[in-house]
This record gives structure tokens, sequence and C-alpha cells, in this order.
């Protein structure tokens, strides 16, 4: 199996994560670790945090000669803006934050809670997805998320690879896939950040490359796309999951939903074994498994709890009505989502992954994926 856990507070010494369960015998790089960071970081709307920290990842262990040795996999990435023992508590709660019902919860202060439950978090959750993606990156599959609509205006996505998809997506500096909207939205945000206020929006990711058959049908725990929808909804400020055609497949008939399925010869050596659908309403996945088909899955994100211009609140000592708290924040952090929303997407694959081929060596996983691939062009 694998998995990783996190630990760490946005103001604390350092965020970790332990990634376990990670195949031996794969080159390991740091660059490529480092370069999604900083794209966390970026993106337009990003607040005053960003422009302290330079998101950097150590391996601390699991590695051996630039090769992964089957051990735990311990990665770091350190806060520059540690202060958190001189910080002090919060009163005023902000509505649609942690802050009232963690501390009700913990029976402590806000302070507690937020520290954790902030989306600094995520990244070391990017970097353990990212570790991933060199795996999946091995068995020529790629990520890439990208933001589809923010605050309420679309930028519709365009066809192409996940490499081209890329490549439009860095060039954007909301991270859509059409820089020639940029302004507009950079506009926008401008415009809302003036009046304290603060946008959110929906980010796609798509996954190109995958082989028939990771997860299953069988037992509900093991179905990819549940699976998905929790690594996705465990973002912090993600509030809604969909795959493929997600809510509007309920507004249609069967017969414009689901896709068609067609054999073409030429492509029988490609992991889609030679079995295309004209169209990908499923996004990749029927009955909880992969189908040959890009995975395609979208978050929406709401917009940052932390308001320049507070929302009513109260005053935890008096309980007289306040405005919330206000701490540095961002106006939006959509562009970042897009980057998380990826690395996460990309773990939980790379996690099906080694359950259908195994996770002792990258060697035998290769084996076993070409045996399976042989095997399946029999059927
Ligand atoms: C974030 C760091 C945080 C915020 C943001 C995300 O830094 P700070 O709280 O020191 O300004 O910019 O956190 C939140 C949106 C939140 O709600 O806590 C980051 O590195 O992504």
């Amino acid at each position: 199996m694998l998995r990783y856990w996190t630990a760490g507070e946005s103001h604390g010494k350092t965020l970790l994560a332990v990634v376990d369960g990670f195949p031996a015998g794969l080159e390991l790089q740091t660059a490529p670790i480092d370069r999604d960071l900083k794209l966390r970081q970026g993106g337009y709307g990003r607040g005053g945090r960003q422009r302290i920290e330079t998101d950097r990842v150590e391996i601390l262990s699991g590695i051996w000669k630039d090769k992964s040795l089957g051990s735990p996999i311990a990665l770091q990435v350190i806060n520059r803006d540690y202060k958190l023992e001189r910080l002090e508590d919060l009163q005023r709660p902000r509505p649609g934050h942690g802050d009232l019902t963690g501390s009700i919860k913990f029976l402590g202060p806000i302070r507690s809670v937020l520290e954790r439950a902030s989306a600094r978090e995520t990244a070391v959750r990017v970097a353990a997805g990212s570790l991933a993606k060199q795996l999946l990156a091995a068995f020529d599959i790629q990520a890439v998320g990208y933001v589809i609509e923010l605050g309420g205006v679309a930028i519709p996505p365009v066809p192409g690879t996940a490499l081209e998809h890329r490549e439009l997506r860095d060039n954007s500096a909301i991270y859509s896939l059409d820089a020639s909207r940029d302004d507009e939205i950079k506009a926008l945000i401008d415009e809302v950040g003036k009046e304290g206020d603060t946008l959110g929006g929906i980010v796609e990711v798509r996954v190109e490359g995958l082989p028939f058959g990771l997860g299953t049908h069988a037992q509900w725990d093991r179905k990819l796309d549940g699976r998905l929808a929790q690594a996705v909804m465990a973002v912090q400020a993600i509030k809604g999951v969909e795959i493929g055609l997600g809510f509007e497949a309920a507004r249609r008939r069967g017969s414009q939903v689901h896709d068609p399925i067609q054999f073409d010869e030429q492509q029988a050596d490609s992991p889609n074994l030679g079995y295309i659908r004209p169209t990908n309403n499923a996004g990749g996945l029927e009955a909880g498994m992969t189908n040959g088909q890009p995975l395609v899955i979208r978050a929406a994100k709401k917009p940052i709890s932390t308001l320049a211009k507070p929302l009513e609140s109260i005053n935890m000592e008096t309980k007289e009505p306040e405005s919330a708290e206000y701490e540095r924040s961002d106006v939006c952090a959509l562009s970042a989502a897009a980057i998380i929303v990826e690395n996460v997407v990309a773990f939980e694959v790379a996690r099906a992954l080694v359950e259908k081929f195994g996770n002792d060596s990258i060697e035998e996983m290769k084996a076993r994926w070409e045996l399976f691939q042989k095997m399946a062009r029999k059927r």
C-alpha cells in the first residue's frame, strides 16, 4: 500500500510528509518537486506570505545514491515564516474557517486549530504528489491541473495532450489554458481585492496514459472514483468534486451520457489496448476502475475565508457581536489549487497503480505492467 501523512503548522518550524510504500529502485529528483512547490506558491492573487517563503523540498530518508530504497520517504519543506511561539490567539472566529468549530471541539485556542487547518499544509501534500508523479512518469502517465473558471468567469479548457496543457498552463498567470484571458481575470481579482473580498473557482485535472483496471468495482472503499473524491475533497476549501460530465450527466438522457465503444487496431499497443471512445463523459472511470481513457476530475474551491473586510462574528470572551479577525491572507489562491489538486490526484492514481502492479520494486512493477498489457490484448 502506498500512503502518506503530513505534519506541521502554518507558522511552525517545518512541514513534513512521510510517504510509505514507495517502490524501490526509482531514480528520484528534487528539481521537479521544487518546480511544483514554486508553482503552488504562485498564481495571481496570492498574499504576502509567498514573498517570504521560497519553498524547497528536502528528502530526509528512503533514498540512496539518488534511488528510492523501498523504505519510508520523509519529505521536508521548511517554513521561513516560523513564528508560532510568538503568535497570540484570536478572539473573533472567521466564518468559513475552522476557528469556531475547532476551538469548541478541542476545548482550546483558535490558534491551535487554524495553524493546522491552514492551506499552508498543502505544500507538503504537493511534495508527496510530485514524488508520486515521478513514479507515474516511469509508466508514461502524466497528470496536469489547470483553472477552468474563476469568480464565476469560465475559461474553457482547450483540446490537447497533457504536455501541451502543461505548457499552456505555465504560460498563464492564472494557470488557465488561455493566457489571452489573463488580463481580464487579473482585473477582476484586483477589483475584488480592493473591496476586501476574495474569490474561488473551479480547477480541472486530466491524467493521461492510464491503463485499464486501476481501482476496482469489488468493494466500495477501493473504488478509484470514491478515493479520488476523498483526496480532492480533503484539500482545504474544496466544496465540490465531479468526474467526467459530473452533475451535468444527471440532466441528460442515457444516450447522451454514455460513451460508445469502438476498436482501432492501430492503437492496440497503447494503454487503451485499441479500445477508443468517441466521447469521454465518464471521465475515464467506469465502475470505480480506469477504462483506458484520460481521467478527468474537477474541483470547486470556495473563496478564501479570511476577508480583509471581515464578516460578522462574535468575541468568544464577551459573546458580543464583533467583526471577524483579519490576518494577512490571499485574495485568490485558485491557481495554487490547480497544482494541489493535480498532485493529490496523482498520488491516488499512483496508489492504485502500485495496488495493481505491486510496490516492491520498479523493475517488478514494469514487468507486471508489460505482462498485464500482453494478457489483456488477448481478451
Ligand atoms: C498559505 C499560507 C498562508 C496563507 C494561506 C495559504 O500564509 P499566512 O497565513 O502566513 O499568510 O497565505 O492560508 C490560507 C488561505 C488559510 O486559510 O490559512 C500557503 O502557503 O498556501
